[in-house]
C-alpha cells in the first residue's frame, strides 16, 4: 500500500521507536486512536497539525542554548538561531507586538518571565539593583535580607479563580501566590459579567503593582483597553494572560478593545490552546520590558528546547494563513452554537452564553457536582473538565460546574449542527443522571447513577457524530 508523507513519517517514526521499546510506540499509537474516538470538549485542548508535531521530533532536542538570539552560552547555536528568530518574527507580525520571547515551557514560565521583568522594571529596589551588578558571592546575608524585604510585599490583582481566573495569578498553589500579596476581582453575581467599576474599585483601594486580566473559564470577551484604563489610573503595569483565547487573537476574531496586545504592557500566552501549536508558552512585549524578558532563561526558565521552538515557528506560520481566521471564527460560532443548543435544553450556564470559545455549565441545575457529571460525561464518551463556577458551594474539588471548549472540535471539522447534536448528548446524559451515596448511605458528592444503557446509547451516539470527521486523516498508521 502506498502511503502519503505524513503516513509514511509517523509510521516510520513508531517503528524506530518500536524497535527500542515497544510499549513506548504502542502507548504512541494508541493515543492517537484514543484521542480518534473522543468527543474532546476540553476547553483548553487541540490537536496541532503534523508539521508542528513533527518539527518536535528532531535532534533540535539534543542542543543547549541559553540565552537569546546571536547571544548563547554555547557553542554552535546557529540552527537553534534560526528557529528562534523565525518563531519570534512569525509571533511579531501575527500579533502585531514589537517583541516576542519564545522561549517559555509553559503559560506558569511564561507568566514568572512575565512577573519577574515587571518586578525588575517597576520596584525601586536599591538591593536589586546591587544584585543585578554583582556576582552574588559578593552580596552580604543583609543584602539579600534586603532583596527579600524590597520585592517581598508587592501587590497583584487579578480575576478571582471562580471567577475563572488562573492559579497562576497570584493564588496559593502556584509560586505567584507566595511571591505577590494578591487580591481579587470577581464577576457581577446577577450576570456573572466583569464589572468594571468594581474593578476599578478594587485597583484603587489596593494600588497593585500589576492588574492582571486573563482566564481559562470566563465564556466572555474582555475589554482590555477599560482595563488598561485602570491600571493606569493607579499606576499599576497592566498584564494580560490570553493562554485561552490567543488563537481568537491571532485569527482576528477579537480585536480593537478586546485584542490585548494593543493595550497591555506585557501579554503572555500558551501555544497549545486555542492557537494550535505545540505544548509551551511565549511573552510579547513592548520595548519597555523586551531586556528584563529576554532574560528568562536562566533567570526563571530551565534551557530553551529549541525543538519546540522550532514547531512553534511551524504553528505561528500556520495561524498567519487566511485560512486560520476562518477557523477562528468557527471556534467561536461552535461555542455559541453549542452554548444555544444547551440553552434550549434548559441547561444553566454561568454568564447566560458565551462570546468566546468556551462555555461554562452550572450544573447544580441538574442536581449533579461537577464531579458527578465530569465522570458520567465521560462514561458516555464525552471528555469535558470540571469547573468552579462564581462563589461555587462546592468549593475547587467537586465544583458545580462543567467547562467545555470548541478548538479541538472544530479543528476536525464539526459544525454548527453537530453542536446541536452534541448538547442533545451532553443534556441527556446530564438530564438521566442522579446523585449517588457513599457507602454509609450519606449523600456523595462523587458518587452518581446512570443507567449504563444510557451510557452505552451516547457513546454509540457520539462515535457516530465523529465518523464524518476523521482526526488526522493524512495519518494512517496501519
Ligand atoms: N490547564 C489549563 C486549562 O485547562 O485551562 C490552564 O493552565
Amino acid at each position: 500500500m502506498s502511503h502519503n508523507a505524513e503516513s509514511t513519517a509517523f509510521r516510520s517514526a513508531l517503528e524506530v521507536i518500536r524497535a527500542v521499546e515497544p510499549r513506548v510506540a504502542d502507548a504512541i499509537g494508541a493515543e492517537l486512536a484514543d484521542q480518534r474516538e473522543s468527543l474532546k470538549l476540553i476547553a483548553s485542548e487541540n490537536y496541532a497539525s503534523p508539521a508542528t508535531l513533527l518539527a518536535m521530533g528532531n535532534w533540535f532536542s539534543d542542543k543547549y542554548a541559553e540565552g537569546t538570539v546571536g547571544r548563547r552560552f554555547y557553542a554552535g547555536c546557529q540552527n537553534v538561531d534560526t528557529v528562534e528568530a523565525l518563531a519570534a518574527e512569525h509571533a511579531r507580525e501575527l500579533f502585531g507586538a514589537t517583541h516576542a520571547y519564545v522561549q517559555p515551557h509553559s503559560g506558569i514560565d511564561a507568566n514568572l518571565v512575565a512577573f519577574w521583568a515587571i518586578l525588575a522594571d517597576r520596584v525601586e529596589s536599591p538591593a536589586l539593583k546591587k544584585a543585578q551588578k554583582r556576582h552574588v558571592n559578593d552580596l552580604t546575608e543583609e543584602d539579600w535580607f534586603a532583596l527579600r524585604r524590597e520585592l517581598g510585599d508587592q501587590r497583584m490583582l487579578g480575576m478571582s479563580l471562580d471567577a475563572g481566573g488562573h492559579l497562576t495569578h497570584g493564588f496559593r498553589p502556584n509560586i505567584s501566590g507566595k511571591m505577590f500579596d494578591q487580591r481579587s476581582y470577581g464577576t457581577d453575581p446577577a450576570t456573572g459579567l466583569i464589572d468594571y467599576d468594581r474593578v476599578a474599585e478594587a485597583a484603587r483601594e489596593f494600588r497593585p503593582l500589576i492588574l492582571v486580566a486573563g482566564y481559562s473559564a470566563y465564556p466572555r470577551k474582555v475589554n482590555f483597553r477599560i482595563m488598561r484604563e485602570i491600571a493606569d489610573s493607579v499606576g499599576a503595569t497592566f498584564m494580560v494572560d490570553m493562554a485561552h483565547f490567543a488563537g481568537l487573537v491571532a485569527g482576528k476574531v477579537f480585536t480593537g478593545d478586546f485584542d490585548p496586545v494593543p493595550h497591555a504592557h506585557i501579554v503572555t500566552t500558551t501555544t497549545h490552546k486555542s492557537l494550535r501549536g505545540p505544548r509551551g508558552g511565549m511573552v510579547l512585549c513592548g520595548p519597555e520590558l523586551a531586556d528584563q524578558v529576554d532574560r528568562g532563561c536562566p533567570m526563571v526558565l530551565g534551557g530553551p528546547l529549541p525543538h519546540v521552538m522550532a514547531a512553534k515557528a511551524v504553528a505561528l506560520a500556520e495561524a498567519r494563513r487566511a485560512d486560520f481566521a476562518d477557523y477562528a471564527q468557527r471556534i467561536v460560532d461552535n461555542a455559541q452554537a453549542l452554548a444555544d443548543g444547551l440553552l434550549r435544553r434548559g441547561a444553566t450556564l454561568v454568564t447566560g452564553g458565551t462570546d468566546n470559545h468556551l462555555v461554562l455549565i452550572d450544573v447544580s441545575g441538574y442536581g449533579l457536582t461537577g464531579r458527578q457529571a465530569e465522570q458520567a460525561l465521560l462514561d458516555s464518551g464525552i471528555v469535558t473538565n470540571r469547573n468552579a463556577v462564581p462563589q461555587d458551594p462546592n468549593g475547587a474539588w467537586y465544583t458545580s460546574g462543567i467547562r467545555i471548549g470548541t478548538p479541538a472540535l472544530t479543528t476536525r471539522g464539526l459544525g454548527a449542527a453537530e453542536m446541536d447534536a452534541t448538547a442533545e448528548l451532553m443534556h441527556t446524559v446530564l438530564d438521566r443522571t442522579s446523585p449517588g451515596t457513599g457507602p454509609d448511605g450519606a449523600p456523595s458528592k462523587a458518587k452518581y447513577v446512570l443507567d449504563p444503557a444510557v451510557a452505552e446509547q451516547v457513546g454509540k451516539q457520539a462515535a457516530d457524530l465523529l465518523t464524518p470527521f476523521p482526526l488526522y486523516p493524512e495519518v494512517n498508521l496501519t
